[in-house]
């Protein structure tokens, strides 16, 4: 087995550690961030580490949950730990540092596997971060079979679930690694689970807000908006792939009031409009975002808010705005 697999060398880091080592995943954990965990929570173990995995914020999505009831994945709240300090260190998954959807912990943030965009520099001592890959799951498994190491059932099951998550089955943001990655862990997955969990997507309490919500979307120039009470990111991302499913809209914005400002989130399903460009258009000079050319999101903090009605009205406005200098950029070429 060669040496020098990424695997090998996050060990032999890890080997170093001088206190507890956490595994964290961004806040309010989705199936792809529990999986990537579990994962590699798993391959860990079998090198001789321990870990615990931490995280911060309910998790409120009922896949979520069904996927960490099914496969008994064991997560701490941060809260319940206890005391962690600079000498215990963390591995972040499917986040980073500066990402707006990570609490910064008392651990000393040593290393980041994620797929998301690069939030900066911040001299991990091992850092595997693909903007490209559409799941952070597909990264674990290549950790898997790249050490000829089979993925238990459970485990595969749940890293193809968290891929088909985040790639919308295999049709956005997806590479070619993903798809690698797909079919080798579906050999080794069971579908009565992907059909269980497919089938515990919603609560009656989030049918009831999703149903609020839909009488607020409005459609300009084939942008849907849209308002949802809410405190759960993927219940946001869920309800956006609806509104993106109407025959009339290519891109949704939709929005959510949290106690500490406001999450918005942009979907789009045409090259033309990427979604990272224009959460980050929105967000100019009030928040801060980014992601994905198909999914995207951000945040306002409430001190950079005037009014609520008015949010309503200035999002709308910026998101017009930005497919204006589209448009105008396309006919000046
Ligand atoms: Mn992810």
């Amino acid at each position: 087995m060669s040496e020098s697999t990424k695997l090998n060398r996050l060990v032999a880091i890890l080997k170093n550690a001088p206190g507890k080592i956490c595994i964290q995943p961004h806040n309010v954990p989705d199936p792809d961030a529990i999986a990537s965990c579990a994962g590699l929570r798993y391959l860990l173990e079998l090198k001789g580490i321990k870990t615990i995995i931490v995280y911060d914020r309910d998790i409120e999505k009922v896949d979520a949950l069904k996927l960490l009831d099914i496969f008994d994945i064991d997560m701490v709240k941060a809260q319940d730990i206890g005391t962690l300090s600079k000498e215990d260190w963390a591995i972040l998954i499917d986040s980073q540092k500066g990402a707006g959807n990570l609490t910064d912990l008392a651990t000393d943030e040593v290393v980041v596997i994620d797929h998301h965009e690069l939030h900066g520099n911040y001299n991990y001592r091992f850092e595997d971060i693909r903007p490209t890959v559409g799941a952070c799951s597909t990264i674990i498994a290549e950790y898997f079979f790249e050490n000829y190491i089979d993925p238990p059932h459970n485990l595969a099951t749940a890293l193809l679930f968290g891929i088909m998550k985040d790639t919308d089955s295999l049709t956005r943001g997806v590479s070619d690694l993903d798809i690698e990655m797909f079919y080798r862990l579906y050999k080794h997955s069971d579908m009565s689970l992907i059909r269980k969990l497919n089938g515990s997507q919603l609560t009656m309490g989030d049918l009831r807000r999703y149903a609020e919500a839909f009488k607020t979307v409005e459609v300009y120039e084939s942008i849907g908006f849209m308002l949802l009470d809410c405190s759960d990111d993927s219940l946001l991302g869920a309800a956006s792939d609806i509104i993106l499913s109407l025959d009339s809209v290519d891109v949704v914005v939709a929005y959510s009031m949290r106690p500490s400002g406001v999450k918005i989130s942009t979907r789009s399903e045409t090259s033309f409009i990427k979604a990272n460009a224009l959460v980050r258009f929105i967000l100019e000079g009030i928040g801060f975002g980014g992601g994905h050319d198909h999914m995207a999101g951000g945040f306002i903090p409430t001190e950079n808010i005037s009014a609520e009605k008015e949010l309503g009205i200035y999002i709308k406005d910026r998101a017009l705005k930005f497919i204006g200098v589209l448009n105008n950029n396309k006919t000046m070429m």
